[in-house]
């Protein structure tokens, strides 16, 4: 069983899902994000099991402080769910904006190897531990403006891949989640700069995943015996599927 998690992203969407369905559960879970007072709602929630972490995951020197600044009750964390992540953006690469792309690279690439390197170690001293990342199936399947964020993704899964082999005899699991399209969060409305109305098209007409989806995905890896590592978990709506290749015909 998970005694201690440290979830970023945890402010909205799935992050705040996977750490209710863990406190729900009985586990502690550090609850990290940039906005502190949504946390502060999630921690409210669950008393006494939800310690609320302000925190920016790009910022390296935070990253390793604020682990290593944990309270007793929250320091031996058995779960890391790498979750803070995000798209902005779909314009083609010929026009899409580098500082969008520096962000994403940043927080979706960068931050969760400081994340993850700043946690590694006590769970590899203690035997025992599970790295759970999202990835995206857009790290896999291209498409039209999808450039930076898939390659970002692309980068999670091989990442998570690449651990295993490092962490190999360690006793120490890692996960990959890759979702498709997945409503009831904020991920369309920051792609399309706050655009609520561009960011609920996406989704007319069809039903997503929602939260509680990955929430169980991340329950069900993470509660499985210890011999067992769930390598990586591919989950799309049933409304999402995949296209012909497109071809330019003069
Ligand atoms: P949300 O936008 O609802 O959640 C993103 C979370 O990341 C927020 O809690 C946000 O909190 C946090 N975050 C963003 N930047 C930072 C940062 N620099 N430091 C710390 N936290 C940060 O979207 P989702 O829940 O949908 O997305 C969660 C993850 O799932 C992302 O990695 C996304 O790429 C991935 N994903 C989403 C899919 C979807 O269709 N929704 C499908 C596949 C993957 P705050 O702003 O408070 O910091
Ligand atoms: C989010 C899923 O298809 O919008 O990672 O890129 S998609």
């Amino acid at each position: 069983m998970v005694t201690t998690a440290f979830v970023t992203g945890a402010s909205t969407g799935f992050g705040a899902a996977i750490t209710r369905r863990l406190a729900a559960g009985g586990t502690r879970v550090v609850a990290s994000a940039r906005r502190a007072g949504l946390l502060a709602d999630v921690a409210a929630d669950h008393p006494g099991l939800v310690h609320p972490l302000e925190l920016d995951v790009r910022d390296r020197a935070a990253v390793e402080d604020a682990i290593a600044g944990l309270p007793a009750r929250f320091a031996d964390i058995d779960l890391l769910v790498n979750n803070a992540g995000l798209a902005k953006g779909l314009e083609p690469a010929q026009d899409a904006d580098l500082d969008d792309w520096d962000q994403m690279l940043d927080t979706n690439c960068r931050g969760l190897m400081y994340c993850t390197r700043a946690i590694l170690p006590g769970m590899v001293a203690r035997g025992r531990g599970h790295v759970i990342n999202v990835g995206s199936v857009a790290g896999t399947y291209p498409y039209p403006g999808g450039n930076v964020y898939g390659a970002t993704k692309a980068f999670v899964h091989q990442f998570s891949q690449n651990l295993r082999s490092d962490l190999h005899g360690t006793g120490v699991r890692v996960t990959c989640v890759e979702p498709g399209m997945c409503g009831g969060t904020e991920f369309s409305a920051v792609r399309f700069g706050g655009d609520r109305e561009k960011a609920g098209a996406v989704y007319a007409g069809m039903r997503p995943l929602g939260p509680a989806d990955i929430a169980e995905a991340v329950s069900w890896a993470s509660s499985l015996p210890a011999h067992v590592n769930i390598n990586v978990i591919e989950l799309m709506p049933v409304a999402q599927s995949f296209a012909a290749f497109q071809v330019h015909r003069s």
